[in-house]
């Protein structure tokens, strides 16, 4: 069975999922693209040999032909167009992040509760990386003892055009905030955010220190500095009672030139995580195609992780520890 995907947006995700789908996703044919920008939808269907390019999402959402739908457009458009793929019963798979209030979030998951199934999935792509995974696979051994600490990196080189403080923790904090989630199968009770003096090559608190106190226990520490100017880089370390498991440097080779030795960083994410967002896209279309659950991040997730955002953007904005307070999670969300 094939299922046939429509693709919203050609920007760079958009553009990317796009040609992941039609080029290494087995079971799934791109069958629609669309974009408000001519040039850009055109490029991806000229690329793909896709015969439909829409410039009105919802002309996508609704064409007959199109079985499953791929949300990559501009953050503030996703939860409309997430909710009319629930309206027209057609799975969803949306970047992060679901929306950009908890409000708006908490509407995807009434209407996905009302609908009694999963049919919404959120873009944290990360959970399909190899590295988080064997991390996580280390962890439930056992033999690490309980978690302690996470300690974690994200680096981009420049910020790709978001212009405010919360941007970060929205953009690029938000993935850290839902693979700590994910890695520790936990909850964020309480945020600290600590900023140094900001540096000199942008106009924002770049970098940011971001404090989460886990329910449980453990507490997750994330540096997120957007203008670091060298290269995509992101890092993790777990630390348990009885020792540590890391994310390994990614690079294919390794350069001596000069007196120096050292790995590659590209400029962003789409090379750093090729593999999870393959992985992730593939495991997306087998559970459509063979009837089965989601295994991705749920709309729920997508409402926890953009809830806690904005807790961190009040403890930014304050100075002070916010507390995270969470709705109760529907039944159709546990486990
Ligand atoms: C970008 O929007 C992403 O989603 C990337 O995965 C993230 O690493 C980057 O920081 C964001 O700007």
């Amino acid at each position: 069975m094939t299922i046939k995907v429509g693709v919203i947006g050609a920007g760079i995700m958009g553009a990317d999922h796009a040609r992941i789908l039609a080029t290494s996703v087995a079971g799934a044919e791109l069958v629609a693209i669309s974009d408000p920008d001519a040039g850009r939808r055109n490029a991806v269907a000229a690329n793909f040999g896709v015969k439909a390019a829409y410039p009105d999402p919802l002309t996508l959402i609704g064409d007959g032909n199109v079985d499953a739908v791929i949300v990559a457009s501009p953050d503030e458009t996703h939860m409309l167009l997430t909710l009319a793929c629930l309206d027209a019963g057609k799975p969803v798979l949306c970047e992060k992040p679901l929306a950009t209030s908890p409000g708006d979030c908490l509407d995807i998951v009434r209407r996905e509760t009302a609908i009694g199934r999963r049919v919404v999935q959120v873009g944290f792509m990360r959970r399909f990386d190899p590295g988080y995974v064997a991390m996580k696979r280390a962890l439930a051994d056992g033999e690490l003892g309980a978690a302690l600490i996470f300690h974690c990196v994200h680096r981009n080189k420049q910020s790709t055009g978001y212009s405010t403080s919360e941007g970060l923790i929205a953009n690029s904090g938000v993935h850290e905030i839902d693979i700590a989630r994910w890695l520790l199968d936990d909850e964020a009770a309480r945020a600290i955010v600590v900023t140094p003096k900001p540096s000199r090559l942008t106009t924002i608190r770049d970098p940011q220190i971001l404090i989460l106190q886990m329910a449980g226990g453990p507490v997750v520490e994330v540096e997120i500095f957007i203008n670091a100017q060298y290269g995509y880089d992101v890092r993790a370390e777990l630390v348990c009672e009885k020792g540590t498991v890391s994310l390994q440097p990614r690079s294919d080779t390794v350069l001596r030139h000069g007196g120096r030795e050292g790995v590659l960083h590209g400029d962003d994410w789409r090379g750093r995580f090729a593999d999870a967002y393959r992985i992730e896209l593939q495991a997306w279309i087998d559970a459509i195609a063979g009837g089965g659950a989601l295994v991705g991040a749920s709309a729920w997730d997508g409402y926890a992780a953009t809830a806690i955002a904005t807790t961190c953007f009040d403890a930014l904005r304050t100075g002070e520890p916010a507390d995270v307070r969470l709705e109760p999670k529907p039944a159709l969300y546990a486990a």
